[in-house]
């Protein structure tokens, strides 16, 4: 089945008109501030509002399709990629930047077909920096041409990586023995701007040669994924062998040299599946 990726990107065009502005309105009026699986994991209004004016636009143009959203699944939706054709929204990626107005937040937008991903949008709203690629036509930045970083040495590097929103004091412990294995490498610097998809962006644009996480979403890292695979980066998991979109683990990389080398040092932990089947016992 094929897409014409244009008419999509114009069906998006409404989308990247007018949420940006809702996103940067927001900021300067007062944010209705709500949380979901803990005091640190926040949503907002404008999270709901801008993915579901994404989500109503793409569904007059392609009713067939299907969604995977974060709030709609904070709303109780499911989170099953199937053959159809899905698209898989972040609509504000760094909420917690977005509360707290630090400039780093992103609307993203993946679009898979046969489970396999065509093509991502990410837009950073404060920069205005619109990523763009789709599946073998290459990775752009405000329709430059974006390449990853040529660095095979992980001591000239830099490396991206977030904190995440588990305070479980075990995990943490692990989060933070992976960042001091891989800064005393050393690494020229350790990074994160706290949102997944603008970090990708990073790495595909060459300044950052490698960003790993555990506890991200699907709806975090979709998007990005296809432009750091279209600028020449590498996608996969955090032990080794290729992403599982839906696993929660990502390390997206410049080379396969870079990424193996910060693989070893990565105290990986497993995080509860996106596509998990919802225990209906857990209110
Ligand atoms: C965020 C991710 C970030 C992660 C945060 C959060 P959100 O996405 O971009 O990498 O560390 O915990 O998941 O929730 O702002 O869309």
């Amino acid at each position: 089945m094929q897409f014409c990726c244009c008419c999509n990107f114009l069906v998006l065009k409404p989308c990247y008109l007018y949420c940006p502005q809702i996103v940067r309105d927001t900021l300067q009026n007062d944010l209705k501030i709500m949380c979901k699986s803990s005091s640190v994991d926040l949503v907002t209004k404008t999270d709901q509002n801008v993915e579901q004016l994404i989500i109503t636009s793409v569904k007059e143009k392609f009713p067939g399709h299907s969604f995977i959203g974060e709030e709609s699944v904070a709303a109780g939706e499911p989170c099953v990629l199937t053959e159809n054709p899905t698209w898989i929204i972040d609509p504000v990626d760094g909420t917690t930047n977005f509360v707290h107005g630090y400039p780093c937040v992103a609307i993203c937008i993946g679009f898979a077909v046969n489970k396999t991903l065509e093509f991502g949008v990410v837009y950073s709203c404060i920069e205005d920096k619109m990523y763009t690629a789709r599946k073998g036509k290459g990775a752009f930045c405000n329709g430059q041409p974006l390449q990853v970083s040529d660095q095979k040495e992980i001591n000239q590097s830099i490396i991206a990586t977030e904190f995440g929103s588990n305070r479980d004091p075990e995990i943490v412990d692990k989060i933070f023995s992976s960042m001091r294995k891989i800064l005393c490498l050393p690494v020229h610097g350790i990074r994160g701007v706290g949102s997944a998809a603008i970090n990708m962006c990073l790495v595909a644009s060459g300044c950052v040669e490698a960003y790993y996480e555990i506890g991200i979403h699907c709806w975090d890292v979709a998007a990005a994924a296809v432009i750091v695979s279209e600028a020449g980066g590498v996608l996969m998991d955090v032990e080794g062998g290729p992403m599982d979109l839906m696993s929660r683990r990502v390390v997206a990389a410049n080379n396969n040299i870079i990424g193996e080398r910060i693989i070893k040092e990565i105290e990986a932990f497993s995080a509860v599946r996106d596509d998990a089947p919802v225990d209906p016992s857990i209110k």
